[in-house]
């Protein structure tokens, strides 16, 4: 009985900031074999490349780049989109490995009316397709696009589903199919891996669309998909700004507070999201050789936002506060200095501004309008 009361109280999930037990995080700034990091060169030479690995060997898994060949196919355009606010471009990106191929839809609007080529917020979308409606019968908060591109930008976004259907049985019927051998490694890429490179797929389009400003590409994801896209702003350092709302675990939440969903929990009802090696790390927290502060360090010295809600303990807004704050250490290196208080804001003070952004919005777990106008403020704030 004792040994059952062990087991079930090791896995609850905490909500209590007064029983998030003593850690100690890895440190970012010293190298695997002992040496301080105190240059941005050494950064950049020795440690990111270190720290890139070691999420890549215990988390997230390979991040193929070669493939055979990629084609961009224009399936349906309007000029006169939203009023004649926008021109729509529904664009297929075909890419090609040992004969199989995925296609990935992307869902863009461009400003009619602004500066081009324009910068771009790009969403992954984990929810219903219908939040990224081309004809935009449907309007929704989690893809606000009418509001991007009032403010001069231009919004694009593409479903995970294109790249690996989210279900466990399943995820394999798509980008799995042109890499086998991912399959079989531990360190092997699955689903969030899959994301994140379908969303370096649409930046190789946006480098070849003469309306967009590769320069200026912002990732935005939500909980599963700002895991997605915190992992490929980390690898894939053409994305200029990197926005993660609500990821909570294995996002931007620091993993060893054992505050609200843990990896045995992640793990276990989504066994098809991270590679095999991170499944030692199930009720093991502090044998992980990262946490997710240097996730967000490997995105210095590009802007990063990354919001929560206020009811949405689960992914722990304090935890992924606290991230940020360790972080600002290899932004120290760039002579770039944070503007995030000492602790965290209060609920609805959003601290929009590079190089570290955060808020917590009062509410649910969701991505809204109000988190839209924010990241566009640091968009703004920036240039
Ligand atoms: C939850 C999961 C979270 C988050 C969320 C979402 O069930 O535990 O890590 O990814 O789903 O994607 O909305």
């Amino acid at each position: 009985l004792l040994l059952l009361i062990c087991l079930t109280t090791s896995v609850a999930q905490n909500y209590d900031e007064a029983k998030v037990p003593a850690y100690v995080l890895p440190p970012l700034l010293k190298t695997t074999a002992g040496q301080e990091v105190k240059s941005k060169k050494m950064w950049e030479d020795v440690r990111r490349p270190e720290i890139l690995r070691l999420f890549e060997d215990n988390i997230y898994g390979q991040m193929p780049k070669d493939y055979d060949s990629i084609r961009y196919t224009l399936k349906n355009g309007d000029r006169a989109a939203m009023n004649g606010k926008a021109t729509l471009k529904e664009v297929a990106v075909q890419v090609y490995r040992n004969r199989k191929s995925v296609q990935i839809n992307v869902v863009m609007f461009v400003p009619n009316h602004a500066k081009k080529p324009a910068p771009v917020f790009v969403l992954i979308n984990n929810r219903g397709r219908e939040n990224t409606d081309p004809t935009r019968k449907v309007k929704s908060g989690f893809w606000p696009a009418e509001m991007v591109i009032d403010s001069g930008y231009a919004v694009a976004a593409f479903h995970v589903s294109d790249l690996a259907p989210d279900n466990k049985d399943t995820f394999i019927n798509g980008v799995l199919q042109l890499y086998p051998e991912q399959l079989e490694a531990d360190n092997g890429m699955k689903a969030i891996g899959a994301w994140a490179w379908g969303a370096s797929r649409v930046m190789d389009y946006f480098e070849n669309d003469k309306d967009i400003d590769p320069k200026n590409v912002i990732v935005v994801g939500h909980s599963r998909g700002g895991k997605a896209s915190l992992w490929a702003a980390a690898q894939d350092q053409r994305f200029a700004v990197c926005v993660t709302n609500c990821s909570g675990n294995t996002g931007a939440a620091l993993a060893r507070r054992q505050f609200g969903e843990r990896i045995t929990r992640i793990n276990t009802t989504f066994p098809h999201w991270f590679n095999n090696n991170y499944k030692k790390f199930n009720a093991n927290e502090n044998q992980l050789p990262v946490d997710q502060h240097m996730l967000i360090a490997l995105i210095a010295p590009r802007p990063l936002y990354a919001t929560n809600a206020s009811k949405d303990l689960w992914a722990d807004p304090t935890g992924t506060f606290l991230a940020l704050k360790k972080a600002e250490e290899v932004y120290a290196l760039y002579g770039m200095r944070s503007k995030l208080p000492a602790n965290p804001p209060a609920i609805n003070a959003p601290v929009p501004y590079a190089p570290l952004a955060y808020h917590n919005r009062e509410g649910e777990h969701d991505l809204t309008a109000y988190d839209w106008g924010n990241f566009i403020r640091l968009v703004r704030s920036r240039r």
